[in-house]
């Protein structure tokens, strides 16, 4: 438990294809966080291009990340809203970071061994330390809780232990210069500068699955767009995809428990599930025992009725690119004043000279 105010961070890449897993897993719980919260969120560019982007699309994605956030509900008037590059903490940050966290744990980065595949020496090196900059993306801001999807899980520990090994190398320079606040680690009690984040992790659909393969997560870089519902696919394509969707051959069961070992059915009931704001159970006592030919139109539907108009407002905003620019430029300047500080600190604690 820590002292420092509660603030929420989070991010989302502008890597293109952003579907109904990014939105329902992330943004969505980003909307809600609002009304308790205050909040940061960060169109993470710089993260993007730990694989290659072209430098157009790069452009036009970062705008319709930024479009989705405020066609969902995010209201840059009240919370922080901006792309990641133009607060350059961030990356001076992330290179402490890098010279406390370790290879080896670097190296059990799940998400590192998937997306490097087979050939890992042609992954670029962003791509390995991918964790060291999201740990100093949130604690730039101290931030103290981070609503991601559960894929994110294994990196939310990593900045812990980056924080935790940080107040703890310093822990004696931080209480020098009286910048610790009281925090539990454990059993003990100490004071440290950054504070060990809370991931808010959960619901139906923290990880929503491939609709071609319930056993791989929706993602925007899988080569099927069968796999995905993309935001602004038309009413058409998202009931396509949904008919097209892999399932088997038994009906919906009405208990929670007949979804075991059927994780296609798993999957659709959970979105069901997160689109109507109810849980599985509920889905289940309303279609248990109908058919996939019954139940899948009416997710169809439901899905269209949640996120055309979102996908309406999306394109809407993306007509006019000198808004979304000046949402940007006004969200990192926010950021930046706090940046700074953080930044000058962290110069401090570890014996920089003229941090100040
Ligand atoms: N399938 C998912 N279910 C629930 N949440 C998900 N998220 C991603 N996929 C799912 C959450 O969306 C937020 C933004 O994700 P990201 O853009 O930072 O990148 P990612 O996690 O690598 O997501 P993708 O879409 O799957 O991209 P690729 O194909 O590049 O790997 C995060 O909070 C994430 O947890």
């Amino acid at each position: 438990m820590t002292t420092i105010p509660e603030r929420v961070f989070s991010g989302v890449q502008p890597t293109g294809n952003l579907h109904l897993g990014n939105y329902l897993g992330a943004i969505k719980k980003f909307v809600a966080l609002q009304e308790s919260h205050d909040c940061i969120y960060c169109v993470v560019d710089l993260h993007a291009i730990t694989v290659w982007q072209d430098p157009a699309e790069l452009q036009q994605n970062i705008r319709e990340v930024t479009a989705a956030f405020i066609a969902s509900g995010i209201d840059p008037t009240k919370h922080i809203v901006f792309n990641q590059s133009q607060v350059s903490e961030h990356a001076e940050l992330a290179w402490v970071f890098n010279c406390v966290a370790r290879m080896g744990w670097l190296s059990r980065m799940t998400q590192f061994k998937e997306k490097a595949g087979k050939d890992r020496e042609k992954a670029s090196v962003g791509l390995f330390s991918y964790p060291t900059l999201m740990a100093s993306d949130i604690l730039t801001y101290r931030a103290t809780h981070v609503p991601v999807g559960e894929d994110q899980k294994q990196h939310l520990e990593l900045t812990r232990d980056i924080a935790q090994k940080f107040n703890n190398d310093y822990s004696d320079r931080i209480a020098q210069l009286d910048l610790g606040v009281p925090m539990q680690v454990g059993d003990e009690h100490v004071n440290g500068y950054f504070p060990l984040t809370e991931p808010i992790i959960g619901g139906p659909a923290a990880r929503v699955m491939s609709l071609r393969d319930g056993t791989k997560k929706m993602s925007k870089s899988d080569p099927s767009d069968l796999s995905r519902i993309v935001m602004t696919d038309d009413a058409d394509t998202i009931a396509k995809k949904f008919k097209k969707a892999k399932t088997d051959p038994d009906a919906l069961p009405s208990e929670i428990e007949g979804l075991k070992d059927r994780p296609e059915a798993d999957n659709l009931v959970g979105l069901y599930a997160a689109l109507s704001d109810t849980d599985k159970a509920s889905v289940l006592g309303e279609f248990g025992g109908a058919q996939f030919g019954t139940f899948k139109p009416a997710l169809a539907d439901l899905a269209v009725d949640r996120i055309g108009p979102i996908a309406n407002e999306m394109r809407r905003l993306m007509d006019d690119h000198t808004h979304i620019d000046a949402i940007l430029a006004d969200g990192s300047e926010q950021a930046r004043a706090i940046a700074r500080k953080t930044l000058a600190d962290t110069k401090e604690i570890v014996g920089f000279i003229g941090a100040r």
